[in-house]
């Protein structure tokens, strides 16, 4: 998992080193007020110091200066982010980053940074790192949601939740459907899966495996029936049976076919879902955040969901998504086996890319 980005992390962290030690090489000249030799020197002193030999013991007019360089702290200066910020944005936009974030990660970089002091002794790459892993966690957290704690709530207001599963072909909806059931019935709320996509060869009885599989009750009409009235008859099911979830497949579409996105506006005016969640695959890396955003304006969604990341070299939609759509990532997919589900927290994430 994201094994790209965390090589090229690794050498941003020893560019950040070697940019260090040639600054630490190169002489600075430090005025230094009034400091008068022990030994009778009178005049002003302007000191050569390089920062490199600071750290070592002197003796005598040298000590003396030592001790006050060692004191104070050095600055960092935009020209030494200058030197380092460009090779992070690249890193940033290979890795999938969507543009919009990689700028805002920069900047954000900047303004922690310029004019911040550094102690001698610390190291600026451990500085730069930490800034930058504070600066996507706040990335991630931007839309923050529980999903648990919404479910507990929401089902004191009414029952069943009504749960639908939009985006393009292939990009794991009906696996991620399989694995969600699960892992509600694991916590105790009943659970009915309704067969929305009539459309591809095969899909009914694609979830009918998976439904037989977890013991969970399927509810399906032909194939080339009309989805909302699947969606809206597991509904009335559940309703009927005091089922607390109604979890809805739906057929992959692009955003880009009006035909197939009316469909999906009929579906929710039918069946009004309580959550329109947006499902696909981290792989698709910048594509996915951009279909993302485009589900979002052509019918709306709540969250999504991101699947393969174990297959994931990179990581960038992960980081980018939520950002970019305004709504929380609320699960992430890490394999093909119904455990293989993960609510999503930026903590997790973050360790996966910086540990
Ligand atoms: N490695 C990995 N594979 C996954 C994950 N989620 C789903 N898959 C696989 O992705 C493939 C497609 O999954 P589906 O659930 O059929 O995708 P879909 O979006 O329903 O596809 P359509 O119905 O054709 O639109 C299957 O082989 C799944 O096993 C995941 O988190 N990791
Ligand atoms: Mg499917």
């Amino acid at each position: 998992m994201f094994k790209f980005l965390k090589n090229k992390l690794k050498s941003f962290r020893r560019k950040i080193e070697k940019v260090e030690e040639e600054t630490a090489k190169a002489e600075i000249v430090r005025p230094v007020k009034e400091v008068r030799a022990e030994k009778g020197a009178e005049e002003e002193v302007e000191v050569k110091v390089k920062e490199v030999e600071v750290a070592k013991p002197r003796i005598g007019l040298k000590e003396k200066v030592s001790a006050l360089v060692l004191r104070r702290e050095i600055i960092i200066d935009e020209g030494k982010l200058d030197e380092i910020l460009p090779e992070l944005e690249v890193i940033l936009l290979e890795s999938d980053v969507a543009f919009e974030v990689v700028e805002e990660i920069s900047s954000k970089l900047k303004e922690r940074l310029v004019g911040r002091t550094k102690k001698i002794g610390e190291r600026l790459s451990d500085i730069v790192l930490s800034e930058l892993e504070s600066i996507i966690r706040d990335i991630l957290d931007t839309n923050r949601f529980d999903f648990d704690a919404y479910i507990k709530d929401a089902l004191k207001q009414k029952k069943p939740l009504n749960i639908i599963f939009v985006g393009v072909n292939g990009t794991g909806k009906t696996t991620t459907i399989a694995k969600l059931a699960k892992r509600m019935m694991d916590q105790g709320y009943s659970v009915v899966l309704a067969a929305g996509d009539t459309f591809r060869a095969g899909a009914i009885e694609q979830l009918e495996e998976h439904a037989s599989r977890l013991g969970v009750r399927l509810i399906k009409h032909k194939a080339g029936a009309d989805p909302a009235a699947v969606i809206y008859d597991a509904i009335r099911h559940a309703e009927s049976k005091g089922v607390d979830v109604v979890l809805a497949d739906t057929a992959g579409r692009m955003h880009t076919k009006k035909n197939l996105i009316d469909q999906l506006e009929k579906i929710k005016r039918v069946t009004k879902p309580d959550l329109t969640i947006f499902v696909d695959e981290s792989i698709a890396g910048n594509d996915a955040v951009e279909r993302a955003r485009m589900f979002n304006e052509a019918v709306g969604i709540d969250g999504s969901i991101l699947t393969k990341l174990d297959a994931d070299p990179k990581g960038g939609a992960a980081i980018s998504i939520s950002y970019i759509t305004g709504n929380p990532v609320l699960f992430v997919g890490v394999g093909q086996g119904y455990d293989d589900l993960v609510k999503f927290d930026s903590e997790w994430l973050i360790k996966r890319i910086f540990d």
